[in-house]
């Protein structure tokens, strides 16, 4: 396999653009080499721009649930944009978009409309605090919750994986606000809530966090969050940036029984475009403006290409509840296959899988929370990422992240995935 394209374009790359990428886990730093430039991709396939095709399990980070280029999605992403590709006033599809994903997602009353993951973040941790009149809030170790300040304390994906222990530019006064708990430790978050009493707005949580590899909550974690929320009038706030219609049509809610306050989402309800949004109770999402005062706004938001393209998928996904048991089934089938690999190579590992989200840690210990994830033979990991790569296979450029499955995967491209694992443990 050769990439001397991609080693061309990422030399002119870093002469125009910091570090050759506009995010920066995709640069390849922590696993090495170079990142491969890709040209195309149809569903569970990308092209290089060498024309190396690779099965995908990064999936544009979870959006592409269906695969890439679902037909459905393209024509409608085409027919939208002859209408215009932005208008900057209310539209039709926006109240439909908001409908179907009231429909949807439990807990749900109102939803607005968002440009990003981190925008849809930050915007729910302002109206929680405008919300609250407290200051504070609660995240957990190794949980990223895109990169607006407050949230880059002690944060997973890319803080994590470059090793950043205070983001230069956070001021002290901003990550004074945060107070941080490990993934899965109910008695830190009651030590937390004790010590800063009647001052907590929100408590932010990935329900599978997916941003330190895939980690699970344990039993009772998340009902033991849900119950101190109620019990100290904090609001609850679910990232479901990337569990969303992933894991269930109502995502983590439906999927384990869990009722949040607020929820925000990402990539995934822009079927691959740039999209966010945040909504929940209704006694909440009144405060935002303009019908309450806690401002939040943007020309692109609703914006009618990422509409159409957020609509078609969810809806597909809503008219096709048999679409998540393809997904957990095709996800499991890998996990065996994986297991009975590692197992039979004798290397220390733990896979961690909830529906298709999954990940791997080559780790002689249960990964439950951030310092079980960094403990992991992460060094390990990086020499079976290359040769995955080698053989075709796309995984995460990273150990802190999770593995998304598509329903465009088949059996045969498991299998070959399976394979590349037996020969990647010799690497
Ligand atoms: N933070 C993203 C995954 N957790 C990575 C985004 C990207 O590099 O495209």
């Amino acid at each position: 396999m050769t990439t001397n394209k991609s080693k061309e374009l990422f030399e002119r790359a870093q002469r125009s653009i910091p570090g050759g990428v506009n995010s920066p886990v995709r640069a390849f730093r922590s696993v090495g080499g170079t990142p491969l430039f890709m040209e195309r991709a149809k569903g569970a396939y990308m092209y290089d721009a060498d024309g190396n095709q690779y099965i995908d399990y990064i999936n544009s980070w979870g959006p592409m649930i269906l695969g890439h280029a679902y037909e459905p999605v393209v024509k409608a992403i085409q027919a939208k944009a002859m209408l215009s590709t932005s208008f900057g006033a209310p539209t039709e599809l926006e109240i439909e978009m908001a409908e179907l994903i009231k429909s949807m997602a439990p807990n749900v009353d109102m939803v607005r409309m968002v440009s990003s993951g981190t925008e849809a973040c930050m915007s729910a941790l302002r109206l929680a605090r405008g919300y609250t009149g407290r200051n504070k809030f609660i995240k957990f170790e190794g949980c990223y919750h895109g990169h607006a300040d407050a949230f880059l304390v002690k944060a997973g994906s890319g803080v994590a994986t470059f090793n950043i222990q205070t983001v230069p530019g956070v001021t002290a006064g901003v990550s004074m606000d945060t107070l941080t708990a490990p993934y899965n430790d109910l008695a830190s978050v009651e030590k937390l809530v004790t010590e800063n009493k009647g001052e907590i707005a929100a408590i932010i949580i990935e329900p599978v966090a997916g941003n330190m590899g895939c980690i699970i909550p344990q039993a009772g974690y998340l009902e033991g969050l849900r119950a101190i929320c109620d019990r100290e009038g904090i609001v609850f706030i679910f990232d479901e940036v990337m569990t969303g219609f992933r894991l269930a049509a109502g995502g983590a809610q439906e999927r384990l029984g869990i009722n949040a306050d607020l929820v925000t989402y990402g990539k995934v309800i822009g079927g691959g475009l740039p999209v966010g949004a945040f909504g929940g109770k209704k006694e909440i999402m009144q405060h935002i403006s303009p019908l309450g005062n806690v401002y939040q706004a943007g020309t692109l938001s609703g914006n009618p290409i990422a509409m159409i393209a957020g609509y078609t998928m969810l809806k597909t996904l809503k008219d096709n509840p048999g679409i998540y048991k393809e997904l957990d089934d095709k996800t499991e089938t890998l996990h065996k296959g994986l297991k009975g690999v590692l197992s039979s190579g004798d290397v220390p590992h733990v896979i961690n899988r909830l529906g298709s989200m999954i990940s791997v840690h080559f780790s002689d210990k249960p990964v439950t929370d951030f310092a079980a994830a960094a403990a992991a033979d992460n060094a390990r990991f990086n020499r079976f990422f290359h040769s995955m790569l080698d053989q075709g296979v796309y995984l995460p450029p990273s150990a802190y992240e999770t593995w998304f499955i598509s329903t465009a995967l088949s059996a045969s491209d498991i299998e070959q995935t399976v394979a590349a694992a037996e020969k990647a443990l010799r690497a």
